[in-house]
């Protein structure tokens, strides 16, 4: 009875008495469990292309905290891989990529039907966790927007304020343009085969959208997340969509229309009774609580999660960080966060 899942529930507009909450990165490096299946892959990449490995780091969060969501363990760069790009992570520093910035480098990416060979092992751990996780949690797939996406195919690497890729797009708009479309058909065909493998819903991570001005938000961030969600929603009727335009700022306003998501997920700078006001009023929303809580804890983090759970107790609302967990947190402070949410 899918409906039952508080999660979908509120994606599905309800107003629950408790919100349902979940965590990003809540598979992640802050958890000894998580660190031991990790050194038993080898290396991050081996652990996302090895299902059974994959499917045991999602499953531990729901263990340890219960959890009302298990968010696929994966990354958004597998994508530009299955597209043909380099890959690999340099350890204490994070990604690298072969850079794409030529109409010729541009035609040499695989077509998107290649993907599958490559992320077939994602579909598989997709599988193995619908199978595997409690009737009560949600499952929920994932890929980056194409402008987050694209930073890293264009900069090689994550780069202060994403300048390679607004270079390239000052520059070479027309191979800027192709590198998003790609990304775009690409990412429709990712998400299509995780809801066919059992994703209950899928989010889009647009952690670099705030970089975006004028009219580039619309055209960069908002259109390809609109295209994603449109064709998603034609192949696979209610499948529930929720979109990360991170630092939108007041662009956050009328966002769920826009998008046509059915969940906003809200950074750690709007504030909460604005965004009740000006986002809810339109649909779900998810976040706001700054991941910094969970390395300081204490009384602060209770306030702010009391002031969080009061500003959104009048609409659709999931329980969830603005950003992600660090790996300095401690666990002990996701399991204070969680009780007061559930005692509030
Ligand atoms: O050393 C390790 O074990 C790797 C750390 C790590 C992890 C745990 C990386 C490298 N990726 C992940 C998993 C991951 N990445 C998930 C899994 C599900 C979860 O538990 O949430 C998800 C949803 C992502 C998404 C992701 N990857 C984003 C978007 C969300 C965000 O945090 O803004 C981005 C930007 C990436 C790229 C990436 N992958 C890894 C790192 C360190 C980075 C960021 C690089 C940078 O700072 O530019």
């Amino acid at each position: 009875m899918t409906q039952q899942k508080t999660i979908l529930r509120a994606l599905a507009g309800e107003t629950l008495p408790t919100p349902p909450i979940w965590m990003m990165r809540q598979a992640g490096r802050y958890l000894p469990e998580y660190k031991a299946t990790r050194a038993q892959a080898g290396d991050f990449l081996s652990l996302c292309y090895n299902p059974d490995l994959a499917a045991e780091v999602t499953l531990q969060p729901i263990r340890r905290y219960g959890f009302d969501a298990a968010i696929l363990f994966a990354d958004i760069l597998l994508l530009p891989q299955a597209l043909g790009a380099d890959l690999w992570f340099v350890t204490g520093e994070g990604p690298r990529l072969s850079t794409i910035t030529t109409a010729d480098q541009l035609a040499q990416l695989k077509p998107v039907e290649a993907i599958h060979d490559t992320l077939n092992p994602v579909y598989e751990t997709v599988k193995i966790l619908s199978q595997e996780l409690p009737a009560e949690t949600t499952l929920i797939g994932f890929a980056g927007a194409p402008w987050t996406v694209a930073t890293y195919m264009i900069g090689g690497q994550g780069t202060p304020h994403q300048g390679p890729a607004h270079a390239l797009k000052a520059e070479n708009r027309a191979v800027f343009q192709g590198i998003i479309n790609r990304l775009t058909d690409g990412t429709i065909a990712y998400l299509s085969k995780q809801i066919e493998a059992g994703a209950e819903c899928v989010k889009l991570f647009d952690s670099w959208a705030g970089s975006l001005e004028g009219d580039d938000f619309t055209e960069f961030s908002i259109k390809p997340m609109q295209k994603i969600t449109a064709a998603l929603k034609q192949k696979h009727p209610g499948i529930p969509v929720i979109a990360f335009p991170r630092g939108a700022g007041n662009r956050y306003a009328g966002m769920h229309a826009a998008i046509g998501a059915d969940c906003v997920a809200l950074d750690d700078k709007v504030e909460a009774s604005w965004a009740a006001k000006n986002v809810q009023k339109d649909g779900c929303v998810q976040g706001n609580l700054a991941s910094s809580h969970m390395v300081t804890g204490g009384k602060a983090l209770i306030n702010e999660t009391r002031r969080i759970c009061e500003a959104f107790s009048q609409g659709p609302h999931i329980f969830n960080l603005g950003h992600g967990i660090t790996p300095d947190a401690d666990p002990a402070n996701v399991q204070l966060m969680i009780d007061t949410v559930r005692e509030a």
